[in-house]
């Protein structure tokens, strides 16, 4: 049943001249932010009243013009389609075509012939936020709770990314459950180094920052001497990151000379927040971050589908190891591989969740969506036991999704890509365990005609994102496989 009218972003106008956005020496205010917001807005509509679910996709590196068209596209009513600037053409093509996008919006610098090419094929339009034509704003934009705000490209085990479909009222749900828990305050800054085409980034930090009326600082990407000198200067109050960025500042932290690092660790124990998901903290590195700062990480666990749904607590212990209990309005239960309730604690079960936060659908695809859900449920994929009241995941259920980084990945879709080389004709692709990386990916390949390791990788970096390409190597003159012909993934392993 549709609900009537949903509000969408609380004013951006009411917070005035408090800075929203820093993006290198130059920031915006709030009032400046709802102009460019009001400007999308109006340029995107143009005269109608709706955009009526169109997806609106774009490709803006993090920057005043991503912050007005996530907020600006949704208010007009459209689907925010944010895509990742890192992607080869042939994953933006998959993109765009499976959201059945019509305008695509990126700075002129972005612009490519292959994109040109893709874009020409698909009929999609190119325009920069500059090009939106002027026009006047609707003073109203009614929108439906359950009306689409919001695609996220997610891998799965079905080969390519999937375009998940979260509402007005989902993606509302998320920043709102998220600045209640956490505790967000305006006066809050933090830096933002992650990608923007996923909800860690997207939702967690720059959303919820700006719904609070909070300070972003931009970064195009992670850099962690540029990270350290300014929490050496004591400018952030919250840091959110994913465990492999923790590792590599801590790498960085021990190159320093001692008063420095005592100034970098100083800047970090003097936050009031240091979060750490969308991978398995070790707990290791969770006692290394506390010995070095003090801070002891608030690590939590979310999927695309869900936005987060479990937490450690804001105030209360936070435990290594553990992702803490249900964000407020999450339903969770534990099943096992036929379904049902696993009411045992200590007994491994796939998480199933049910929350206000959850997505839609997977756009254009009734058989994935419906496949996702057993009775309402949304089932994770991911095992889980709950150890005095805490939950602790301990893996995937599949070994075909791999977590490099924080990034998910699908052995599939790369297989799939390394199966288009002429050379190439078998290949398995895992995820081996690193320090670093949380998981690397890894391939085994049988050739047909020689070819240097070199040269394919060079091959598939043109096809897939640079984290896709897999960083370890293992040429054989046959894959393991058991009766029915099927690779047997895991005796892999030892290979890397
Ligand atoms: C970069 N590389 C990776 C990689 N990221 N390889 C594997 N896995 C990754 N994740 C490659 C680069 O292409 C480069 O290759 C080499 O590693 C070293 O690059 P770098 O410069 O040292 O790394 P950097 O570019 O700084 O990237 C590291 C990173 C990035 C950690 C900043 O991976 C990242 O932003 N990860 C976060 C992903 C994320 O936001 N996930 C949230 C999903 S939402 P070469 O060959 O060029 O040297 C979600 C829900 C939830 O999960 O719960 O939050
Ligand atoms: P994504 O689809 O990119 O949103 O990734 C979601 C997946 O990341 C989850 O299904 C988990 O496998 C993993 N994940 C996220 N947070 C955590 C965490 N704190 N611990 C372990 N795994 C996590």
């Amino acid at each position: 049943m549709m609900t009537e009218s949903f509000s969408w972003f609380p004013s951006l106008e009411e917070r005035g001249s408090a800075t929203a956005l820093i993006d290198r020496e130059q920031s915006i205010s709030y009032d400046a932010l709802n102009q460019s917001v009001d400007r999308v807005i109006a340029g995107l509509l143009n005269a109608a009243d709706s955009l009526d679910e169109e997806r609106v996709a774009f490709l803006y590196p993090a920057s005043f013009d991503y912050a007005a068209l996530i907020i600006g596209v949704v208010a007009a009513g459209g689907i925010a389609v944010p895509l990742s600037v890192h992607a080869s053409a042939d994953e933006l093509s998959h993109c765009l075509s499976v959201a059945g996008v019509k305008r695509l919006l990126l700075p002129d610098a972005l612009r490519t012939p292959a994109l040109d090419t893709v874009c020409d094929q698909l009929g999609v339009a190119q325009l920069s936020v500059e090009a939106l034509p002027d026009a006047d704003r609707p003073s109203a934009l009614p929108l439906k709770a359950e009306q689409g705000a919001l695609i996220v490209f997610t891998s799965g085990t079905t080969g390519k990314p999937k375009a998940v479909v979260h509402t007005v009222e989902s993606v509302s749900a998320m920043i709102t459950s998220l600045i209640e828990a956490w505790g967000w305050l305006e006066t809050d800054h933090i830096p933002l180094f992650l990608p923007l085409h996923h909800v860690h980034g997207i939702v967690n930090i720059l959303l919820c920052a700006l719904w609070r009326g909070a300070s972003v600082d931009l970064h195009a990407r992670f850099d962690a001497e540029r990270i350290c000198s300014n929490v050496a200067l004591g400018r952030y109050s919250v840091f959110m990151a994913v465990p492999t960025i923790y590792v590599k500042l801590i790498a960085h932290i021990k190159t320093l000379e001692h008063d420095r690092q005592t100034q970098v660790t100083q800047g970090f124990a003097r936050m009031r927040l240091n979060v750490s998901g969308s991978a398995a903290c070790p707990v290791p590195l969770f006692e290394e971050w506390e010995g070095l700062t003090s801070q002891r990480f608030l690590e939590r666990y979310g999927m695309t589908e869900l936005g987060m749904a479990l937490s450690n607590p804001y105030r209360g212990d936070r435990r290594p190891g553990h992702v803490g209990q249900p964000l407020p309005g999450v339903k969770i239960k534990r099943v096992d591989e036929s379904g049902n309730d696993i009411l045992d604690d200590a007994t491994p079960g796939e998480l199933a969740v049910k929350s206000q936060t959850a997505f839609r659908e997977y756009w254009g695809n009734v058989t994935s969506t419906d496949r996702a859900f057993a009775d309402g449920w949304f089932l994770t994929g991911d095992i889980a036991v709950i150890d005095e009241g805490a939950y602790r995941i301990l893996g995937r259920a599949s070994i075909d999704i791999i977590k490099s980084g924080g990034f998910k990945l699908s052995a599939l879709e790369i297989e799939a890509t390394l199966l288009e080389h002429p050379n190439v004709s078998e290949v398995a692709v895992i995820g081996v365990p690193d320090h670093e990386w949380g998981e690397l990916v890894a391939c085994a390949l049988v050739l047909h005609e020689q070819v240097s390791q070199e040269s394919l990788i060079e091959w598939a970096r043109e096809r897939m994102s640079a984290y896709k390409v897999p960083r370890k190597w293992h040429f054989t003159d046959a894959l393991p496989r058991n009766a029915l012909g099927k690779v047997t993934k895991p005796s892999l392993r030892s290979w890397f």
